[in-house]
């Protein structure tokens, strides 16, 4: 057996079971090892999609997942992608050919790519070896929450193994829970039991955790929120402010500043999700759990640091709160409010449409009410973002796919994808602004072939309307940035698409007689959306940069 062949088959064994990619000649053996082994194989038509797919795969179905890509171009293709994983530290492996000749068309410096944008870099030095540094690169992933490169030589890939290779490949051990230290739980425990109005902060690392935070919120009368990227962690829940941050609604806002004990579980507690601090009252106590003690204190200070998984924290904490049950922030006026005014649906606002374009808060309301409750969100970027965050509503922190940690545009289509693979029961929807949905258009070639029933909206301004609401009240010439209009939906239709262009609400009946059946092929909606104003949440982004 050949180097390629037993690589991918060690992944296999290791326990990928997903992969992604563009194949050529380099990578062409190792990807259909890993079929053969079986694996399921996703071809995209880019590889920046394919790692973006791979990437929130790996966020939603919490497996590690394979972008599979060609050694030079191939790679390089994939790097914003790349980027975006290891920003936000997803267990991916990119498997990628190298080519180690630097004469060769192929050749850059793939180790130095990696490492310039965060990744791990590792490299199949020998057929002997082969299979133990692949499994290394998985346990690599898993244990450190890595995104790793895994660079595969030409030359290393024809070598043969020895026989009884592939023996030693299996899943690594998962990454060991960090159990608190006692006089951390304490501290908090105490900072707890003396708050009036709690608030809790979950990031994507109390993601899992749900029962417990709750249970411990409700002993000490904590209001719950979470951060943009654990989006829908509390749904349900009567005390829950739906997401902190730039895309709070006024009453989340005015609650979580009016706490006098944050706590962010598995929560960076950055820029964003505390608008750089302006959510945090004068004389709140700030707390932060985290797994990773490098994380503590990151963003912010903090009165308190705990070392600690989250589940394992609550669960320690609620054992050493003892006491009774306290009102604390859960009072029945703040749960009145919450029942009639948290929700942007519930804050009235003017409705700037005409007869040509929509207002793109009306949009929102009306497809959350259009379109069926299980669904899975995700969102590009751009000034449009904030308009899908605030109005569709979702169902668990899984019905919602946020890969803005590079703050890139076009990778929303891609992670959508990924999301709807990993949750095949659940309508997928990608809301882009037009500038990422041309960005990325090639790949709703990948939605139709792989037959996702998915909805596509565009919020159709004809421009970069992040660069527009910038520049444009300074007087700045914008013609870069701006585009005669382009018929999306013509587009969408080509690539199989069933496509309805939307100014009006009315004309929003033909998402609802998709949404009736068959829904035979995927939707796209171009939204010709109002853009006479910017997003405020926009002024955060430009103000943080
Ligand atoms: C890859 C990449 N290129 C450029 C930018 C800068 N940028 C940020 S938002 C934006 C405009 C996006 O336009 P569109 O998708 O139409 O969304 P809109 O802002 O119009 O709502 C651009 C170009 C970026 N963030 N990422
Ligand atoms: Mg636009």
């Amino acid at each position: 057996m050949k180097v390629a062949e037993a690589v991918g088959r060690a992944l296999y064994a290791a326990g990928v079971g997903q992969v992604f990619g563009v194949v050529g000649s380099g990578n062409f053996h190792v990807t259909n090892a890993m079929i053969a082994a079986g694996a399921r194989f996703v071809a995209a038509r880019h590889e920046g999609g394919a790692a973006t797919m791979a990437d929130a795969y790996a966020r939603t179905s919490g497996e590690v997942a394979v972008v599979s890509v060609h050694q030079g171009p191939g790679l390089t293709n994939a790097m914003t992608g790349i980027a975006e994983a290891a920003k936000s530290r997803t267990p991916l492996i990119v498997l990628a050919a190298e080519v180690t000749e630097p004469r060769s068309n192929f050749y850059v410096d793939q180790e130095a790519l990696a490492h310039a944008v965060g990744a791990v870099a590792v490299r199949v030095t020998s057929a002997e070896e082969a299979v133990e540094q692949t499994c290394g690169a998985v346990r690599l992933a898993v244990r450190e929450r890595r995104t790793v490169l895994l660079n595969l030589p030409l030359p290393v890939q024809a070598s043969e193994v020895p026989e009884g290779a592939l023996a030693q490949a299996a899943p690594p051990a998962p990454r060991v829970a960090v159990e608190p230290d006692a006089a951390e739980v304490r501290s908090l425990a105490e900072l707890l039991a003396q708050s009036r109005r709690p608030v809790f902060v979950a990031g994507r690392g109390a993601r899992g955790a749900r029962e417990t935070l709750e249970a411990l919120a409700e002993h000490h009368g904590a209001l719950l929120a979470t951060s943009a990227v654990a989006r829908g962690l509390f749904h349900g829940n009567p005390w829950s402010l739906d997401v902190s941050g730039g895309f709070a609604s006024p009453l989340a806002v005015e609650l979580i500043q009016g706490a006098d004990l944050i706590v962010g579980w598995g929560c960076a507690l950055n820029m964003w999700t505390m608008r750089h601090g302006h959510l945090i009252g004068a004389d709140a106590t700030v707390v932060q759990v985290d797994d990773d003690p490098s994380a503590l204190g990151a963003h912010r200070p903090v009165h308190l640091g705990v070392t600690g998984d989250v589940q394992l924290t609550a669960r320690r904490a609620l054992e050493a709160g003892g006491g009774v049950r306290r009102e604390g922030y859960r009072s029945p006026e703040t749960g009145a409010g919450l029942a009639s005014r948290l929700r942007w649906h519930d804050v009235p606002y003017e409705d700037t449409g005409t007869r040509e374009r929509i207002d793109p808060r009306t949009l929102g309301i009306a497809l959350d009410e259009i379109l069926p409750a299980e669904r899975v969100v995700g969102v590009d970027s751009g000034n449009f973002m904030g308009y899908p965050t605030m109005y569709l509503s979702v169902p668990d922190e899984k019905g919602f796919c946020f890969t803005q940690a590079f703050q890139s545009i076009g990778l929303g289509l891609a992670t959508t994808i990924g999301a709807a693979l990993a949750q095949p029961d659940r309508l997928p929807v990608a809301a882009l602004g037009d500038g990422g949905a041309l960005m990325s258009a090639v790949e709703l070639d990948t939605v139709r072939r792989l037959g996702l029933p998915m909805v596509v909206v565009v919020y159709d301004d004809e421009a970069y309307g992040a660069e527009v609401h910038h520049f444009g009240p300074d007087g700045h010439p914008l013609d870069t940035v701006r585009f005669p209009p382009t018929d999306i939906a013509a587009v969408a239709r080509g690539y199989g698409f069933e496509a309805v262009t939307v100014r009006t609400r009315a004309d929003l009946k033909a998402v609802a007689d998709w949404v009736a059946g068959p829904r035979g092929a995927p939707l796209l909606i171009d939204a010709k959306v109002v853009a006479d104003q910017g997003a405020w949440w926009l002024e955060e982004a430009f103000r943080g940069h």
